[in-house]
């Protein structure tokens, strides 16, 4: 190994997030001087099973959300088992600090501590290999571009819009490049927002970019998205779709949800699943992810049955980027598809694996942005390298958001012919 590949120290700081609240900046230097750094997102709607997020609980510091305790494991006991380390082999130093933190859901160090390291290890690797992150990580094949899918309504824990679900997204799987497919979405995005302000209704954007307005309830927002893909001359369904993420999380538990918000009561798994159905006949619907409830596997593995072979059905609170619970799922036959976050997890490694394991059997990934975030574009590489298909990470709107989809256009501008860009949902 070279002095240029070393691992020479690691400094941390905080900065904010997209919503204001403190996360780390990592930056790791090798014993040739250089350096590379990135930045760790935060959920709101998390799920129970995700790895540890260290928070230092502080109330007079940012509520309690500071993350010193965080930083002073990047520069301590991670920063010591890591000098030395070649910094080109990510595995064996994403599982020096899995065996450093010594727990089952990096609960000492914190996933948001690892995770900073180990993606400021992989871009410091791909600068020291002279090629691009997607390049570092998925080798000359990485040439699959995601499809993205577009989140212009938010509800849920993302804004005081009165919608219970907390994600619809348009898919612009008509597109031929993806820079095309950014285009309809940023055009429909925009005809969202004329028709909301014709209807008197507020233009406001929840955390992930999208429109936050009153509408009478959930089906309203389908209506709204269907009207919107028409208004800005696409057809619904062939060019654009429209993905869902309930959350369900966030108003169910037990195999009951309450979707009280937008004054539809409160439904048991029977009544959910019919309404999906309903949705799903009566809008072109490609997705649903989070349908139900993390506690709710019984609901994942009726709607696969029922809807599986017509739509993708999707894990993410559920299944948690952790390969354990995403085995569980193909044993249980619970969905289709996968939602992949670093940060669930906690290493670079570790995701590489959950995509791994999706792929043996067949099954789809989408890689997915948190709701706070910050410019870091990591993910944008991330899911080109691991031909993961698909991506979501917000409205084509905020600069956090824009950073992911504007660096897949730098992607594809940069493989010219070599860039593919397919419909994933084209047998489904
Ligand atoms: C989700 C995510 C990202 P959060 O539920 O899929 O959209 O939200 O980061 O709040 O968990
Ligand atoms: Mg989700």
């Amino acid at each position: 190994m070279s002095t240029s590949t070393r691992i020479a120290n690691l400094h941390a700081r905080e900065i904010l997030d997209s919503r204001g609240n403190p996360t780390l900046a990592v930056t790791l230097v090798l014993e040739s001087g250089l350096e590379a750094g990135a930045a760790v997102p935060s959920g709101a709607s998390t799920g129970t099973n995700e790895a540890v997020e260290l928070r230092d609980g502080d109330l007079a510091r940012y509520g309690g959300k500071g993350v010193l305790a965080a930083i002073r494991g990047v520069e301590g006991p991670i920063a010591s088992v890591l000098r030395g380390h070649d910094v080109c082999d990510q595995v064996a130093l994403d599982h020096a600090m899995i065996a450093l933190d010594g727990t089952p859901n990096k609960g000492r160090l914190g996933a948001n501590a690892i995770l900073g390291v180990s993606m400021a290890a992989a871009r410091a690797a791909s600068v020291v290999e002279g090629v691009p992150l997607y390049q570092q990580l998925g080798g000359e094949e990485a040439c699959l571009l995601p499809m993205p899918s577009m989140n212009v309504l938010n509800g849920g824990k993302h804004a005081d819009s009165g919608l219970d679900f907390q994600e619809f997204m348009i898919v612009p799987l008509g597109a031929p490049t993806f820079a095309e497919a950014l285009r309809y979405g940023a055009e429909t995005y925009a005809a969202i927002r004329s028709i909301l302000h014709k209807g008197g209704f507020k233009t406001a954007v929840g955390d992930e970019g999208g429109f936050a307005p009153a509408l009478e309830n959930n089906e309203a927002a389908c209506e709204l998205i269907v009207e919107a893909i028409e208004a800005a001359g696409y057809r619904p369904g062939e060019d654009i779709a429209i993905a869902l993420d309930p959350a369900a999380s966030s108003f169910g538990e037990g195999g009951i949800y309450n979707l009280a918000r937008a004054g539809q009561g409160r439904l048991d798994r029977t009544a959910m699943l019919a309404l999906y159905g309903r949705w799903i006949n009566s809008y072109p619907i490609v997705s649903i992810e989070d349908g139900f409830a993390e506690d709710d596997w019984q609901g994942f593995t009726e709607l696969t049955a029922a809807q599986g072979q017509r739509i993708q059905v999707m894990g993410d609170d559920i299944t948690v980027t952790n390969p354990n619970f995403i085995q569980n799922a193909i044993d249980l036959k619970a969905m289709n598809a996968v939602l992949i976050k670093l940060n669930q997890i906690g290493t670079v490694t570790e995701t590489v694996e959950a995509v791994a394991l999706c792929r043996k059997v067949g099954w789809r990934t989408m890689v997915s942005h948190r709701s706070g975030e910050t410019n870091d574009d990591f993910i944008a590489d991330f899911a080109v390298a691991c031909r993961a298909g698909q991506m979501k990470c917000g409205a084509p709107c905020r600069g956090e958001r824009l950073a992911k989809y504007n660096r897949v256009l730098d992607i594809e501008r940069a493989l010219g012919k070599r860039a593919i860009f397919t419909n994933p949902f084209a047998n489904a």
